[in-house]
């Protein structure tokens, strides 16, 4: 969804300006006075904010829905017989074996290295300094060189690639703790939270598609607005052919059975607006206990991301979930961001295609896919 903001000197103002971006038939999604602070309120008139979306193409829903239906058997098979790697697919499936062989391109780095004298006593170890070289920030590779060198009563490696299964464990080793330590007891309710537009429906709908045909499991969604009004008409189809009931309002009172996986669908809230983000707080407190889990779009810059990370940091997040790995290469992202943040990366997802490709996140999966890689300086 394209939504557009503007700020005018009045709502007549604002529509007009709305108006003449997204056409008349443009949705207005929210409206709201502009605080102003200190002395200038004496001559200031307020601002008002106005944010608006361009209408969605009316979908035929009988006609969707039959479409869908017709899918559904080839979501199955989608589903039951997709091969352990999808081809050209970005998104890691399983751990793989400790990395059997390291690829050219690193062993050049790792001559580099040698070349340079990198393994100095208490220095950077060289493989971390090769980690950085391949995208990883400085801070955390020293960072993991410093945790390699203590990882169980460090021995030293006898080679560089004994020095990369050393820090592909400790890395590992330092995922899993992020996991333990965000991990909720139960069967808590799954709820996706971020900017608008990373993809946090359609992850949603992913994941629910799998544990109704793959683990026929009973499933319950929540379609909540927030401070905007959630828009996700598509969400509602997918449930429905699934047959999965889908709720617009929650009712704390409702009792739900505790094996029902339940995942709550919010609108996104864009990375400015603080009062979004402090009544998306309001609204998870209202909730009962909850795996809180950011989904970012792993196409944006790193620093965009971090930034991102950063505005929603005051909510109680357990996980992050990535999305568009099918338009990015540069895992160095993931292992940045896990770093960064010291939130665990929950799930994976790649495309629009729906079940497409959604598969829990594995760190030795993705060391062996940075390490493989091999591409210098990507971040
Ligand atoms: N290429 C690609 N497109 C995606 C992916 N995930 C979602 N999209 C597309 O991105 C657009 C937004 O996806 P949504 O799932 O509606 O995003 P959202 O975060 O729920 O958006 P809001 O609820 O408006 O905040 C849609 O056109 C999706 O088809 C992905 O992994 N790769
Ligand atoms: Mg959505």
């Amino acid at each position: 969804m394209n939504v557009v903001k503007v700020v005018a000197n009045s709502p007549q103002e604002a529509l007009e300006k709305v108006h003449a971006q997204l056409g008349a038939q443009a949705v207005v999604l929210n409206v709201r006075k502009l605080p102003v602070n200190g002395i200038r309120k004496i001559w200031t008139q307020p601002q008002v904010e106005v944010m608006a979306t361009a209408p969605e193409p009316k979908a035929d829903h009988q006609e969707l829905l039959l479409r869908l239906n017709d899918k559904i058997d080839q979501l199955e098979r989608d589903l039951l017989h997709r091969p352990a790697v999808a081809q050209g697919a970005h998104v890691i499936r399983g751990a793989q074996p400790p990395l059997a062989a390291l690829p050219p391109k690193i062993a050049e780095m790792i001559r580099g290295a040698r070349v340079a004298g990198g393994d100095g006593e208490g220095g950077l170890l060289p493989s971390a300094k090769i980690l950085e070289q391949l995208g990883v920030l400085p801070s955390h590779a020293r960072w993991v060189s410093g945790q390699a060198r203590n990882f169980l009563g460090f021995t030293k490696p006898r080679n560089l690639q004994e020095e990369f299964t050393l820090i592909r464990e400790t890395l590992s080793d330092y995922w899993r703790q992020l996991v333990r330590r965000h991990v909720l007891p139960g069967n808590p309710l799954r709820v996706l939270v971020g900017t608008p537009g990373t993809g946090k429906t359609t992850a949603l709908c992913k994941w629910m598609t799998r544990e109704v045909l793959l683990s026929n499991r009973p499933v319950r969604v929540w379609r909540l607005d927030g401070a905007a009004p959630n828009l996700a008409d598509f969400l509602n189809v997918h449930c429905e052919v699934l047959r999965v009931p889908v709720e617009r309002l929650w009712d704390a009172a409702e009792p739900i059975p505790e094996d029902t996986l339940r995942f709550v669908d919010l609108p996104g809230v864009p990375v400015d607006d603080r009062e979004g983000r402090r009544a998306l707080g309001e609204q998870l407190r209202a909730l009962p206990q909850a795996q809180v889990l950011l989904v970012l779009n792993a196409a944006y810059d790193l620093g965009l991301l971090l930034a991102h990370a950063r505005f929603f940091s005051g909510l109680p997040l357990a996980g992050i979930v990535l999305t568009h790995l099918d338009e990015e290469s540069r895992w160095s992202k993931c292992w940045n961001l896990v770093l960064a943040t010291q939130l665990p990366i929950i799930h994976l997802s790649g495309g629009q295609h729906i079940p497409g490709n959604f598969d829990e996140a594995q760190p030795e999966a993705l060391f062996d896919r940075l390490v493989q890689a091999g591409r210098v300086g990507d971040d």
